[in-house]
């Protein structure tokens, strides 16, 4: 088998902080323990097939940058097959336990959905033949449901009956073969189920379709024995101008109109998170708060560009926050950090998805080391269940138990008076925080 990454020879390894090598860990040492884990176990970290392997650079101004030897075969089975051939050698270079992949990422579309079918079978056949020689494992699967012209107007909630039937078709196959490569997760990320124009949608009818649609991939999933878990990727606009699972809040009550809470956890996006108006750690906060808190796609944007600039993760304060919220709730169950994150254009060499992996995971595991850290100390925990004490005992104990009603609550403040408050010490906890960074 031809060696596709030949500038990386032996499997990148943990050198310490005070190394001076570009192409080895400074601070994520797998092995580690934190907390009673390792690092790796923490941080399961997954390496996205679509950014790092199928694009090559291109924008709306121009094409692709980026030459790789394994985009050479002209047939575009011969294609696929150099890629995941590709794809493993990079995956153990790294040395990431899971990947991530949408069918049409892996095998290419076929004319009819029947070829598309054999087509993914085949690459399925050669995944497997991978994941058992190399040890890495499927952390999800998806359906590009998205980039097919005839996605253009969603897919669940097409106008046309016919569409959805097609994405059904699709999400059927690929959650077989997510099944078949043992994936941990399944993900609906709602690549065009939103309107460009309220002026041609009826946004009731699509609502329950997309409900509908997914209570059946619900149904599906237990009818052949699919353990893993599903996820919604909220985000709230690009490619349409508004998207359904706008964000956490807007998925989760979603979720609970459709009777689907149950079925699903959330895969909060960074990228996405600031898109919607949020910050990252508000959409780990507010899914972990609900217990839906499920996966991450890791990756940032760019304060001056308005548009899902997919980065890689580097800043070390979000990482910290991140993995704050992340072992607070107990850590990964089925999910992990996917980085759904693309070099830049420029970036045109093969050495640079190493650098970018390499920076990511990096960034991480200081977040990983800082966030323990923090929490040990419990000096953020401390300050918040000093705040909230009032809830505890007398008057907050009483309300909370259901035992005051509005003329209860009359009656106590009447004899009283003004409440004694109490200042959030914004400041302080700030600076608290930068001690651990
Ligand atoms: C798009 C995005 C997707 C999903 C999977 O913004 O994040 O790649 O993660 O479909
Ligand atoms: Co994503």
């Amino acid at each position: 088998m031809p060696e596709y990454f030949p500038e990386v020879s032996e499997p990148i390894q943990y050198a310490g902080p005070k190394s001076n090598k570009a192409l080895a860990f400074k601070h994520y040492n797998p092995k580690k323990k934190i907390l009673g884990k390792t690092m790796a176990e923490h941080l399961k970290f997954s390496v996205c097939y679509w950014h790092t392997f199928m694009s090559t650079g291109s924008d709306p101004f121009g094409p692709g940058t980026m030459l790789r030897t394994y985009n050479e075969p002209e047939d575009p089975m011969e294609q696929a097959k150099a890629t995941m051939d590709a794809a493993f050698e990079f995956f153990s270079k790294l040395g990431v336990g899971y990947w991530c992949f949408h069918d049409h990422d892996i095998a290419p579309e076929g004319e009819t959905l029947a070829e598309s079918n054999r087509n993914i079978d085949a690459m399925v056949k050669l995944a497997k033949k991978h994941q058992r020689a190399t040890g890495v494992k499927l952390l999800w699967g998806t359906s590009n449901l998205f980039s097919n012209r005839r996605f253009m107007a969603g897919a669940a909630t097409n106008p046309s009956p016919e569409v959805y039937a097609y994405a059904a078709s699709k999400v059927k196959k690929a959650i077989e073969v997510t099944k078949e490569l043992g994936g941990a997760g399944y993900v609906f990320w709602g690549g065009r189920e939103g309107y460009d124009t309220l002026l041609n949608t009826d946004m009731e009818r699509e609502l329950d379709h997309l409900g509908r649609f997914l209570g059946q991939a619900v149904e599906y999933k237990e009818k052949i024995g699919f353990k893993g878990q599903f996820y919604i990727e909220p985000k709230p606009k690009e490619p349409t101008k508004h998207q359904y699972d706008f964000d956490a809040a807007a998925c989760h009550a979603f979720l609970q109109k459709y009777d689907l809470v149950d079925h699903f956890k959330l895969n909060i996006e960074s990228n996405h998170a600031t898109l919607a108006a949020h910050t990252f750690i508000h959409e780990l906060e507010y899914a972990a708060a609900n217990d839906m808190l499920g996966s991450v796609d890791a990756n940032r944007g760019d304060l001056l560009i308005g548009w899902d600039t997919d980065q890689f993760p580097t800043d070390i304060r979000e990482c910290t926050l991140a993995m704050y919220i992340i072992l607070r709730a107990g850590g990964f169950k089925t999910g992990g950090l996917n980085f759904d994150a693309k070099v830049r254009r420029q970036s045109i060499d093969t050495v640079d998805l190493f650098h970018a992996h390499i920076g990511a995971m990096d960034a991480f595991a200081r977040g990983l080391e800082n966030a323990a850290k923090l929490l040990s100390s419990k000096k953020l925990e401390k300050f918040i269940q000093k705040r909230y004490a009032g809830w505890d005992k007398g008057l907050g104990a009483k309300i909370e138990s259901g035992a005051m009603d509005f003329e209860a609550l009359e009656s106590y403040t009447l004899e009283h008076g003004e409440p004694k408050v109490q200042s959030g010490r914004q400041e302080m906890l700030e600076n608290i925080l930068n001690e651990y960074l």
